[in-house]
Formats: structure tokens, C-alpha cells, sequence
């Protein structure tokens, strides 16, 4: 059992909080503002995995340096900026090679992190659900392979449980044997969860099976998803002011006004630069966007960059080939900046802005949603035998019925349905196309 200890200590069992300097560098075609924007939200990362930013080291180059990343002599400012604030542990906000990590290590005399470390620390933390900890420990270990080294020490804060701990294991040193260990757990794993995607599709076709549409909820963590479904449905998901504290997918019935209800679905928050490596880890779970029939895409309104988040969701969608599933947006936390709610809203056509927190534009937003729904909805002819009056009783349950004509072979019904009642009642379809609506939605 050598590898599972990815997923050891939680932010709980941390008996204090690491002192971390952040460094972030501008490489072409960014300016320094995003450089900027970006280490907030570091910040707010490291802030979440329970470490605490003591200062800030910026560099602007045309290229990373192969060796350190920074400059060597920026590197040595960072060691003494270390020394002089007594910091555990440095940040970076760009990837590092594991040739620089190792450096920086050996120069500074102390962990060198990068911010796919810390997300996926965070992760490890959120972790709940067998499939959500395989998911996360599936990352962990693809990141860790190419990292492994011959007789590396264990660092200061891998003896003490700190940030980054799960993404570099225990001193290495017998390195092939820890390599064929890590790669075979990771085969391991990717079975596993290739059967726990099995054994969901099946659930999902049970529930297509209902007639029901699918709703995801997607966005930018902490955008406030969770909280719309809780307010939606009461379904008492964990929202919390911590980044990606939902991982596992939480699905609810909803009931649309004038319409039939749909399944709403609550996931994992996106960010800018997710590793790729945890999106890839996180297939299955983010499928239930690719698969469904609408997306609600919240936005946090008083958030600084709404726009970037915006953006940042946007490419997350399109890599796990969601990019087609159309979407409501949704610009949440009125209540805290109605201005910008009420800007982006006029912005974006179509939109609606809310606040999952006091109610308000919740009426507003589901009679959108409902329309969207219905106008999404196919017109569909059909032909049925008047001894078929279950199906007849089905197609006025699940669809809005525009038109019946009774003749010789039949009842011939239009009507307008979803995609999984049209699927179901495939043997008594004649024709079936976009209405109007949809049509013109789309162009
Ligand atoms: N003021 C205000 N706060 C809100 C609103 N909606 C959510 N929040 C707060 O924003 C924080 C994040 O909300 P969540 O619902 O957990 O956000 P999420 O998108 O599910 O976040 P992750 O699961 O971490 O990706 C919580 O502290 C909520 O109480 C709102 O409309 N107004
Ligand atoms: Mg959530």
C-alpha cells in the first residue's frame, strides 16, 4: 500500500501555517497587471490550502530561464527576501520543469512549489468521495512521476505536513522501484475509475430514461454555484468562502415553472490555468457538462475580473468538449455589487443577474431558464396507433402537444419534446426537426 499516503494530512491536522513568498513572472504577451490579477488569486489559493502569503517577488522576461525560472540573481534576492521573513516555502505562480523546482530547492535551501502543487493540495483536501479521492490521487501521482529523484531528502515541510507535501511524497531514494511503484498504482487507478465512470453512465441512463433534461451548473470557483443550488433546491450542499469546496457532482430535481422539471447539477469550480493534468484526473466528474442539455453558467459579479473568469470557464468548457452545450449566464452576488451586476447583465444578451444569497432575479432567472428549455425543445411529428393510448398519454405528459390529427393510420401528434422522450418514442416518430425557436436561438 505505498503510494496512497498522497492524500495524507488535512489542513485540520496542520498545527501551524506555512510563511510562503509568492513569485510571479510576466512573460510576453501579458503585462504586469496580469501578472497581478494572477497572484491574488494565488494568494487567495494558498490561503485556502491554510498558508499564509508574507511577500511578493515579481520578474518581468522574454522567456523563463531554463535553470531557475527568475534570473540567478533573482533567485538570490528570493533566498535572502527567505531568509530575512522566515519563509518555509516559495510559490510560484508559473509552472516549473522538475529540473528547475530541484534547483531553486537546492539554491534556496527550501521547498520550491509552483501553482499546480497548491491546487492540487487543495484538492487532495476537498476530496470526499471514493471517486473524487481517486480522481485527485490520479493527478497527484502523474505529477509526481517525472519529479521523482535519486536520494532526495525530505524536506522541511514534508516532515511536517505543509502545502505540497502530497505532490512529493517521502524522501525518495530507491528511484526505479519507487517509479514501477507509482506507475503501477496509476494504472490501478486508472482502471478503477474507468469502471466507477461505467457504473455512472448507467445511473445517467436511468435517469435520461425519466424524460428529464439535464441542467450542470458551471463557473469560476466560489462563484457561488452551490449556493444557487441550495437556494434552488435546498439541497444543503457545503458553499463555503474557500475555493473548490465542491469536487463531487450533486444532482437535484428542480421544478421549472410551466414546464416539466429538469435534473440541476452542481460541480467542480474551474480556474484560471487548471492543470491539465487534474482536468484530465477529473474527466468523469466534469462529463456531466459535456453531457447535459443546458448549462447554467454563474459568474461572481463583485468579483475583480469577472470577464477573465468568464473566459477561464470558457476554455475549461471547450477541453472537455462542453463548448456546444448552450448556456444561461447567470452574474451572481447582486446583492454586493449591483452595479456590476447590473452592467454585465446589459453586456451579455440573454443573461440575468441574481443573488443566490437573498433571492433577488431567482423568479426572473427560472422563467428564463424554462423558456430556454421549451424553445430548445425539438418539434417532433409523430404517428401513433389508437391502440398505443399509453404513448399518446406519454407524449402530452413529457412534451406541449401543438398540434393532433386523428386518421386513418393514427393519431398523427406534433409536439414539441426533449431529446430523451424522442429517443424513447423513436418507433412512432416520422419527423423530427429544430422549431423555430431554437433555430433562430442558435444563429
Ligand atoms: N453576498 C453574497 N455571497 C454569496 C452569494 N452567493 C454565494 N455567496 C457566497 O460565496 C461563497 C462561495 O459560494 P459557493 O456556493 O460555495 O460557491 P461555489 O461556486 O459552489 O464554489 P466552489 O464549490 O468552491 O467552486 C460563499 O461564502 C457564499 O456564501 C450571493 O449571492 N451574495
Ligand atoms: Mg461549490
Amino acid at each position: 500500500m505505498p503510494y496512497n499516503e498522497a492524500l495524507g494530512t488535512t489542513l485540520i491536522e496542520r498545527a501551524f501555517r506555512e510563511r510562503i513568498v509568492l513569485v510571479g513572472v510576466t512573460l510576453p504577451p501579458n503585462d504586469e497587471a496580469d501578472t497581478d490579477a494572477s497572484l491574488d488569486e494565488l494568494a487567495l489559493l494558498v490561503d485556502t490550502a491554510g498558508a499564509d502569503e508574507v511577500a511578493r517577488l515579481t520578474q518581468n522576461r522574454d522567456r523563463p530561464d531554463p535553470q531557475y525560472f527568475i534570473g540567478k540573481g533573482k533567485a538570490e534576492e528570493l533566498k535572502q527576501v527567505c531568509l530575512a521573513l522566515d519563509a518555509d516555502t516559495v510559490v510560484f505562480d508559473n509552472e516549473l520543469t522538475p529540473a528547475q523546482q530541484y534547483n531553486l530547492e537546492q539554491l534556496l535551501g527550501r521547498t520550491a512549489l509552483d501553482r499546480t502543487a497548491v491546487i492540487l493540495d487543495i484538492f487532495a483536501q476537498n476530496a470526499h468521495t471514493q471517486e473524487g479521492k481517486a480522481q485527485v490521487e490520479l493527478a497527484i501521482l502523474r505529477y509526481r512521476l517525472p519529479r521523482l529523484r535519486r536520494g532526495a531528502k525530505a524536506s522541511m515541510s514534508q516532515q511536517a505536513g505543509g502545502i505540497g507535501t502530497r505532490t512529493r511524497g517521502k524522501g525518495e531514494t530507491k528511484l526505479e522501484v519507487d517509479r514501477r511503484a507509482i506507475q503501477r498504482r496509476i494504472d490501478h487507478l486508472v482502471r478503477d475509475l474507468a469502471e466507477m465512470q461505467r457504473t455512472r453512465t448507467l445511473q445517467r441512463k436511468g435517469r435520461s430514461r425519466s424524460g428529464l433534461l439535464n441542467v450542470t451548473i458551471v463557473g469560476y470557483t466560489n462563484a457561488g454555484k452551490s449556493s444557487l443550488l441550495n437556494r434552488l433546491t435546498s439541497a444543503g450542499v457545503l458553499a463555503e468562502d474557500r475555493l473548490f469546496a465542491t469536487l463531487d457532482p450533486t444532482t437535484r430535481r428542480l421544478a421549472l415553472p410551466g414546464g416539466e422539471p429538469v435534473l440541476l447539477t452542481d460541480t467542480v469550480g474551474f480556474v484560471r490555468r487548471l492543470p491539465h493534468g487534474l482536468v484530465e484526473s477529473f474527466k468523469s466528474t466534469l462529463e456531466v457538462a459535456s453531457n447535459a442539455d443546458y448549462l447554467v453558467h454563474v459568474v461572481d459579479a463583485s468579483a475583480p475580473d469577472p470577464e477573465g473568469q468568464i473566459d477561464a470557464v470558457h476554455e475549461v468548457l471547450t477541453e472537455i468538449e462542453a463548448a456546444a452545450v448552450p448556456e444561461l449566464l447567470v452574474f451572481n452576488k447582486a446583492d454586493l455589487d449591483p452595479e456590476s451586476a447590473d452592467r454585465l447583465a446589459k453586456l451579455h444578451e440573454g443573461s440575468v443577474a441574481i443573488s443566490a444569497q437573498t433571492g433577488a432575479g431567482i423568479g426572473t432567472f427560472l422563467d428564463t431558464l424554462s423558456d430556454r428549455l421549451r424553445a430548445m425543445a425539438r418539434i417532433t411529428e409523430l404517428l401513433v396507433p389508437y391502440d398505443r393510448g399509453d404513448v399518446i398519454a406519454a407524449v402530452r405528459r413529457e412534451g406541449e402537444v401543438v398540434s393532433e390529427e386523428y386518421t386513418d393510420d393514427g393519431v398523427r401528434i406534433r409536439a414539441r419534446l426533449g431529446a430523451a422522450s424522442v429517443g424513447r418514442l423513436g418507433a412512432y416518430v416520422v419527423a423530427s426537426g429544430a422549431s423555430d425557436r431554437a433555430a433562430s436561438e442558435m444563429s
